[in-house]
């Protein structure tokens, strides 16, 4: 079934966030799993104990090859919607991953991003960033699903949190399946779950930013030496492709 543009907008703008079923190629998802749990290992074996919580890592992902798919950075669809929001001249700043395995925990419900305007924390603002989120495996309710707090975007932080951490607001797992996109308000609270399997779950993100705004991540979370992006890779990706990589910082090699 098309996806109803107009109406995915407007679920970011009022819950939070909209949910593109089966939208990803499953073969470009099933070659990053792959490609993904030798980084994994390394990057558990140097940092074992986490650095989102236990036994939970961010792992940025270069862009390139096997973990570059011009499906989840050139879809039409995907493009229209956050474009939408964040204007045309919107701007990509970071790939990466959140992976939870055995031994993983909840995490404190948070936000992923800071107040724009602290002086004024109830103020209510649209969007300056959106988060592009996607599994490389299906969510299940063993394996650590992604929790959300609904509404939550433009509620005063320290409030919300306070509650939520309490368990006076509903959290809702999303169970995504692997295609699945999920665009997210990343105001909206949430929180990562325990992975009891023994299969690592990751969640792979592209922030998307507003022109003039920029999460800038130099290097990659727990990935450092690796370069984000090269020359000569950028310069094979589409016109479309470029515009939205410009501000990546770039390296010869
Ligand atoms: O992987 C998840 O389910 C969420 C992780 C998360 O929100 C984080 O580490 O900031």
């Amino acid at each position: 079934m098309p996806t109803d543009i107009d109406e995915c907008v407007a679920e970011i703008l009022d819950i939070g966030h909209c949910i593109l079923p089966d939208h990803f190629p499953r073969t470009a998802l099933e070659e990053c799993r792959q490609a993904f749990q030798p980084l994994l290992e390394d990057v558990a074996g140097r940092i074992p104990e986490g650095n989102r919580g236990p036994k939970r890592w961010a792992i940025g992902l270069p862009f390139a090859p096997p973990f570059y798919h011009s499906a989840f950075f050139n879809d039409d669809t995907v493009i229209e919607i956050v474009s939408r929001i964040l204007g045309e001249d919107m701007h990509i700043s970071y790939y990466g991953t959140d992976t939870p395995i055995s031994g993983s925990e909840y995490q404190h419900v948070h936000a992923d991003l800071p107040f724009l305007f602290n002086e004024e924390p109830g103020h209510r603002h649209p969007p300056a960033l959106l988060s592009v989120r996607f599994t490389f495996v299906d969510m299940t309710p063993e394996n650590g699903p992604f929790e959300v707090a609904e509404r939550t975007q433009h509620l005063v932080r320290t409030e919300i949190l306070e509650r939520a951490n309490a368990g006076r607001i509903p959290l809702k797992p999303l169970l995504l399946k692997a295609g699945d996109v999920l665009i997210s308000d990343p105001r909206t609270v949430h929180r990562g779950t325990p992975n009891r399997t023994d299969m690592p779950r990751p969640f792979a993100v592209i922030v998307h930013n507003r022109h003039w705004y920029n999460i800038s991540r130099e290097r990659l979370e727990a990935n450092e030496d690796t370069p984000m992006l090269t020359e000569a890779f950028y310069r094979t990706l589409s016109e479309r492709e470029q515009e939205l990589l410009r501000k990546v910082p770039k390296t010869t090699d």
